[in-house]
């Protein structure tokens, strides 16, 4: 028979990041992550990395949403909507709140076993991400993040702990929350947020980039083998941010160089899914002379510890010419990024391509057979509050929808293996890149703005009904 639907089992959920919406940055005996010391930005405004927290900026991730006082609240309408899973991360600096400490922080321990009972309540099953761009800042100052190898010991520590502590509540985790971002070595906030590391200030950007993500690898294989001790049942996957590079044109000149652009997406997942360094990845390094510092077993560490499913992000795509002069876009400049004539951009300039997001499913189970897991996906835009107080997000729910749609193609038509599908800040939380509330994604809006102000209180959007039905139709009613 023709499988015509989504399998029954799909994992329909949502997805937020723990300092992108808990707050409470020093209760419990939490200790200051780099998040912490972000400063708020705006689209073209760079959010600033301040030398630990300083008078005088603010710090929207100090409060988010106030998920770690408000979150029974907030899992009972996921509960609403039928979630099946909420994917959240483990703020690291509740656990260690150093990082290199020997015996993690009970009340931090207890928060996400309070946090994961509340969810299993209701049949929530939590997807858990370790590293989502907030390291111990302590970590950062006097080790230099993730250039120093210790750093991958008190992160296995770390991830051993929390790995043991919840093996009975939690099935699929992830390592390293996109982990490719930092491929970016030009923008300061993507390698600060990934590994503590600001690659600009680096001699040499590029080599130090590969030896951080050298640890990263080793420390993820690592996890991975260690977890599937714990708890043979687990599901511990990867984490890539899918942005596409698709060739501007037919030309054969463009189409060699997006083959070439995506080995800095591919890189990771071969790293991360095959357990080894792909040959385009060992020619780069000899043409560079990059001298990557790599311990004897680092090699058969790799190969056991492959991720059992890639889990990514998708926002969007973008289109490279060979020949074109080096974008002026810091954040997604890629050399010869131009802009898509046939997809529109959201207001903070990403391209809305639903498409890509089977194509991608595509080319990543092509280049796999490994089990997929969308993330993320989702639009950032301004909400307007009616005088009614009602929240008219259509411009989210045909986004969303028209993604679905081409998720349903790839699953239905193309056959991908596709575990589930968690959209990105299903409540409204501070954005990454610009550190804005303005920037909402949710179907649940909370009052909170960019000047400081709001109740914190919570309300649904017309997207909250939506998705709850899309969910209890299991994605035929869109
Ligand atoms: P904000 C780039 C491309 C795709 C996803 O971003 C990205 C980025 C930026 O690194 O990041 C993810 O809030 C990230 C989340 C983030 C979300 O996208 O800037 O995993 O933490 O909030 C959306 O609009």
């Amino acid at each position: 028979m023709k499988q015509q639907q989504l399998p029954k089992d799909f994992l329909w959920g949502g997805a937020v990041a723990a300092h992108q919406v808990e707050g409470g940055w020093d209760q419990g005996g939490k200790g200051p992550s780099i998040a912490d010391v972000l400063s708020g930005g705006s689209h073209g405004v760079d959010r600033v990395m301040t030398d630990g927290v300083l008078e005088g900026y603010s710090y929207p991730n100090h409060e988010a949403v106030d998920f770690y006082g408000r979150y029974k609240q907030d899992v009972a309408l996921f509960a609403e909507m039928g979630f099946k899973c909420f994917r959240t991360s483990i703020a690291w600096t509740r656990i260690f709140p150093k990082g290199d400490e020997l015996e993690p922080n009970e009340a931090g321990l207890q928060f996400y076993d309070d946090l994961f009972d509340e969810l299993l309540k209701y049949n929530i099953q939590p997807v858990i991400t370790l590293s989502h761009f907030e390291m111990p800042y302590h970590l950062v100052k006097e080790y230099g993040g993730w250039k120093n190898r210790q750093v991958v010991d008190f992160f296995v520590r770390f991830s051993e702990v929390v790995l043991r502590r919840y093996q009975h509540k939690v099935k699929y985790w992830m390592t390293f929350n996109e982990i490719n971002n930092q491929s970016n070595y030009q923008y300061p906030l993507f390698g600060y947020c990934c590994s503590g590391v600001v690659y600009s200030e680096e001699q040499n950007p590029e080599q130090t980039l590969y030896q951080v993500l050298h640890h990263q690898f080793v420390a993820s294989a690592q996890v991975v083998k260690l977890g599937h001790q714990i708890n043979p049942e687990f599901k511990i996957g990867c984490m890539l941010a899918c942005v596409p590079f698709y060739p501007f044109s037919c030309k054969p000149d463009d189409v060699m160089y997006s083959v070439e652009a995506m080995h800095q997406r591919y890189l990771f997942t071969d790293v991360q899914v095959r357990g080894y360094y792909p040959s385009y990845l060992l020619r780069d390094w000899q043409r560079k002379g990059f001298q990557i510092e790599m311990q004897p077993q680092d090699e058969q560490t790799l190969r056991e510890g492959c991720a059992d499913y890639i889990g990514f992000s998708y926002y969007m795509s973008n289109a490279l010419q060979a020949d074109a002069p080096s974008s002026s876009d810091a954040m997604f400049g890629f050399p010869g990024n131009v802009p898509n004539p046939h997809v529109k951009a959201s207001d903070w300039g990403w391209q809305i391509d639903p498409v890509g997001l089977r194509y991608s499913l595509n080319v990543l189970y092509e280049r796999y057979q490994k089990p997929l897991f969308i993330v993320e996906n989702g639009f950032g835009a301004f909400d307007k509050v009616e005088a009614d107080g009602k929240i008219n997000d259509d411009y989210r729910i045909d986004y969303l929808s028209a993604h679905i749609e081409q998720m349903k193609k790839a699953v239905i038509e193309d056959g991908v293996d596709l575990i589930g599908y968690t959209p990105w800040g299903c409540i409204d939380c501070v954005s990454f890149t610009t550190g804005e509330y303005g920037k909402r994604y949710g179907f649940i809006y909370v009052d909170k703005h960019d000047d400081g102000t709001g109740t914190l209180e919570r309300s649904r959007k017309k997207s909250f009904d939506w998705y709850r039905n899309v969910i209890a139709s299991n994605g035929e009613q869109l």
